[in-house]
């Protein structure tokens, strides 16, 4: 975006080590930038080989692989952590005690950035609303780019001289070391636990997350969950979003007498629910949040709108896959913490509830230190037979058999997602059955048995259609 002159590389070059600790996707964003303004650069990653060691600039030559290297981090003038490496890990603590500054490629992009930022943080919907806005943004007609834990770095956006917006999706394993963020519009998105092994306790995930207000011009806020507004009192323009009739200005929804439903601004009709391809109650809170965030960076009302009856929604979120032997399977891999577990089963629950269907639910995997007990009354109401997969298996079902749990509801071990699926065989054939659809939506993380959500939702998918071609 800036053209450095000789004497800010000198500078650069002489301003020490920075050292980059893992080497994924965001740490060679980190390296190919700041070799780029002239620092003299070193990156460490635990693993012997990293896949990406290939794809360094030549100008790095300091290369410590198969463990983060204590001794390089204490030799640096600044440590750029990855997003999935702890600040408590071991060789980062003590460069930490020894007051050297940890920051991430998000605060190197921020101070950087010279275009308006929207950025975006939750528990969940982040990647739903940042798309969202970025389209929004696009077919506005706004040179935009669209990054951070959504999957592109945040950096590699800095390449386009053009950009006039960036829209960020922000985890709170970024923020936690961003300071001053400044952004345009900032939001939490909702709150529910997540990452607890990672942040010790919802206060720490609390605290992650809300550094993304800091400096920020205007903030959106979900009126339903009190854990996303700011803590600081402030006069920033403020929108907020929520399920009920919205106050002049704020977003919400009107429902009218005969029940239909309306996106709406004040006392403003904007849009009919049903225009939406996306479904569900939390789809309409998604929906208030990008135009919200889409208002506060000066994006136009009516594109916004065509916007959103366009979109048709992300893979892997609550995606319809097919019906087999009378079974509707749905593909919910991304839900991957329990608040998103929780809307998957409300939001399709309520769908099957009036045709007196019930809901398989395949849950497990990582748990992240969660408390699935949370998920029992959405179980009792929604749902007849749980089925569970992966390394915290038995965990989840002693949650769940620790709490009110009706007696109505079958659980069943599994281990894996073949086994689930010779299960559901088996529990969905009888008369007496009332499972009308299958709803993998794990409320874990995937780590155990996948590289990653995408390739357990795309094995699930297969597993479906193995049984669709079966039949
Ligand atoms: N590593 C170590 N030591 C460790 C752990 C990891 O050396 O103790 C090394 C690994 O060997 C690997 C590198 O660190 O070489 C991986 O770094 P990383 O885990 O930070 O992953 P990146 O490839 O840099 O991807 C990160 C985000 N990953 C995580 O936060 C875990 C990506 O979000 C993001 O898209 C990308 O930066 C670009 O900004 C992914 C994610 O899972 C999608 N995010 C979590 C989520 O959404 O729940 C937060
Ligand atoms: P993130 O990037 O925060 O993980 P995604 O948009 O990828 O968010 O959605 C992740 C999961 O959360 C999916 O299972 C999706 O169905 C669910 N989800 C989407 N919007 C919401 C919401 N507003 N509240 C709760 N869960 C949601």
């Amino acid at each position: 975006m800036t053209t450095l002159t000789a004497t800010e590389t000198l500078l650069h070059k002489g301003s020490g080590l920075q050292v980059v600790v893992g080497l994924g996707q965001s740490g060679l964003s980190v390296a190919n930038y700041l070799t780029k303004q002239g620092y003299h650069v070193a990156v460490t990653d635990s693993q012997p080989t990293p896949a990406l060691a290939e794809q360094l600039p030549a100008a790095v030559d300091i290369r410590q692989f198969g463990a983060i290297d204590a001794e390089l981090l204490q030799q640096a003038a600044r440590i750029i952590i990855s997003p999935g490496i702890s600040l408590d890990t071991d060789a980062v603590a003590a460069a930490r005690r020894a007051n050297i500054p940890v920051v991430s490629d998000i605060q190197l992009f921020c101070e950087a950035c010279t275009v308006p930022i929207v950025a975006i943080t939750g528990s969940n919907a982040k990647s739903t609303v940042t798309t969202l806005v970025g389209q929004m943004a696009a077919d506005a007609g706004v040179n935009v780019g669209v990054g951070g834990n959504i999957g592109v770095p945040a950096l590699n956006l800095l390449a386009n001289p053009d950009m006039q917006l960036a829209v960020l999706e922000l985890s709170s394993f970024q923020l936690e070391t961003v300071t001053n963020l400044g952004a345009q519009v900032a939001t939490v998105l909702n709150m529910s636990p997540d990452h607890l092994d990672r942040h010790g306790d919802m206060l720490g995930y609390h605290q992650a997350k809300h550094r993304i207000f800091q400096g920020a011009k205007s903030v959106v806020i979900n009126r339903e969950d009190a854990l996303t507004r700011p803590l600081v009192a402030d006069n920033l323009p403020r929108l907020s979003t929520g399920i009920h009739a919205p106050d002049k200005g704020h977003y919400g929804l009107i429902t009218d007498p005969e029940g239909h439903i309306y996106l709406a601004r004040g006392t403003e009709r904007l849009l009919s629910a049903d225009k939406l391809q996306i479904k569900g109650r939390h789809n309409l809170l998604n929906a208030q949040a990008a135009l919200a965030l889409g208002e506060l960076a000066g994006l136009p009302l009516d594109s916004m709108l065509n916007t959103l009856q366009q979109f048709t929604g992300l893979e892997h979120r609550c995606q319809y896959v097919a019906t087999a032997a009378g079974l509707d399977y749905f593909n919910d891999s991304k839900g991957t913490n329990i608040g998103s577990t929780m809307a998957a089963i409300e939001g399709l629950g309520a769908v099957y509830a009036p045709k007196d269907g019930k809901l398989l639910l395949i849950l497990g995997g990582q748990g992240k230190g969660q408390q699935f007990g949370e998920l029992t009354p959405f179980i009792n109401k929604y749902v007849s037979q749980v089925l569970f997969i992966g390394e915290d298996a038995k965990q989840i079902e002693q949650h769940l058999r620790a709490t009110k749990l009706s007696d109505e509801v079958a659980l069943h071990q599994c281990q894996t997602l073949e086994s689930a699926f010779a299960t559901i065989q088996q529990v969905t054939t009888s008369s007496l059955s009332q499972v009308q659809a299958v709803l993998l939506s794990p409320a874990c993380a995937s780590f155990d048995q996948f590289s990653g959500y995408a390739a357990r939702g795309e094995h699930f998918s297969q597993l479906v259609s193995q049984l669709a071609t079966d039949i």
